[in-house]
């Protein structure tokens, strides 16, 4: 077991600082999110062998246009494991984790997403097992590998509370055990979440274990265009956009994006965002730039603690 370890404070050299003790309270460059993605590739390789990702030579590690921000890119793959890999951005103001894990498209199971932004003051986390089909309507798939999963989504309900309203067509990309949380950024609050890190990583690695190849064509189909899906959704709409531009510029941030992160894209499918998403289509035929079409929503948690689906129907 490990948890985030809080060395020297990164300002102690800056001892005449009036804000050193506003600072101090907690650093946020003294948390490490590498932490985890250790964690989880350890974790991985008591299970099943890691290669590594020939995506590693060209999207490893880099700094941002300022040099105040430190990138750390690394990929893998293993036989159930299409693409397995993390991106780390670390700063004295931000500390970013963006982990993820895509079976193979012959196995139904979900996507493992860990999504955590810390800044000074607040955090926003995503951490799910985001479900490959509809767990709104379909009651067979979501009883499949969330029923005996229930407890984890129980246990950091309360401990992390649901983040208030968010798009709401993301929504369809989560589970009934999704963590979404925005908190301000403690200590105690980095120990939960750590836990809860490890907790549904281990259950997911459970799920891959256990899982078993689809034989059926039309199956395979059916869960690859699913994957094509909901990469295409992240490739377009994901939130940490507007800071990898910001960091690294248009262009680098442009091909993390499509050819790193959301790997797949152009190989899983040929579909575009608009086939998946036609709602976002301007009237000349781009995609529309704003996040959501729907608008927020979702105040409070929408499932309840049997899994059952509590929320307004999803508009769109
Ligand atoms: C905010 N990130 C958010 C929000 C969600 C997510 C739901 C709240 C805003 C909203 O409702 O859109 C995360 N949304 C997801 C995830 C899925 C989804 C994981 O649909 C998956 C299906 N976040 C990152 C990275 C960065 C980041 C890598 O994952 C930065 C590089 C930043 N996320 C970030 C920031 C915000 C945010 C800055 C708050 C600002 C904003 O809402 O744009």
């Amino acid at each position: 077991s490990f948890s985030l370890s809080f060395n020297s404070p990164p300002f102690s050299t800056n001892c005449n600082s009036k804000n050193r003790f506003k600072r101090a309270r907690f650093p946020i460059s003294s948390i490490s999110y590498q932490k985890f993605v250790q964690f989880a590739l350890d974790e991985t390789k008591l299970h099943t062998h890691l290669f590594p990702s020939p995506l590693q030579e060209k999207h490893n590690s880099m700094l941002s246009l300022d040099q105040k921000a430190k990138l750390e890119m690394l990929s893998f793959h293993a036989p159930k494991i299409r693409l397995l890999r993390s991106l780390n951005i670390e700063s004295e103001t931000v500390q970013v984790l963006d982990f993820a894990a895509f079976p193979e498209p012959e196995f139904d199971i979900p996507i493992f997403c860990a999504n955590i932004f810390t800044a000074a003051n607040s955090s926003i986390v995503v951490l799910d097992l985001n479900p490959l089909h509809d767990v709104i309507t379909q009651r067979y798939y979501r009883e499949k590998y969330y029923k005996s999963l229930l407890h984890l989504g129980t246990k950091y309900a309360e401990l992390l509370p649901w983040g208030g309203k968010l798009t709401s067509e993301s929504l369809k990309f989560f589970s009934p055990i999704v963590i979404w949380s925005k908190f301000s950024s403690t200590e105690s609050k980095y120990d939960i979440l750590s836990s809860a890190f490890m907790d549904y990583y281990k259950a997911w690695l459970e799920l891959m274990n256990n899982t078993v190849e689809e034989t059926i064509p039309s199956q395979r189909m059916i869960n690859r265009e699913a994957q094509h899906r909901y990469l295409s959704w992240r490739a377009e709409k994901d939130p940490g956009h507007h800071l990898l531009r910001k960091l690294i510029g248009e262009t680098l941030a442009k091909d993390v994006v499509q050819n790193f992160l959301f790997n797949g894209i152009d190989e899983l499918g040929s579909k575009s965002f608009l086939d998946y998403f036609p709602e976002y289509r301007c009237e000349d035929g781009t995609i529309n730039t704003k996040r959501s079409m729907a608008g927020k929503s979702y105040e409070h948690r929408p499932w309840d603690e049997r899994g059952e689906f509590i929320g307004d129907t999803i508009k769109s």
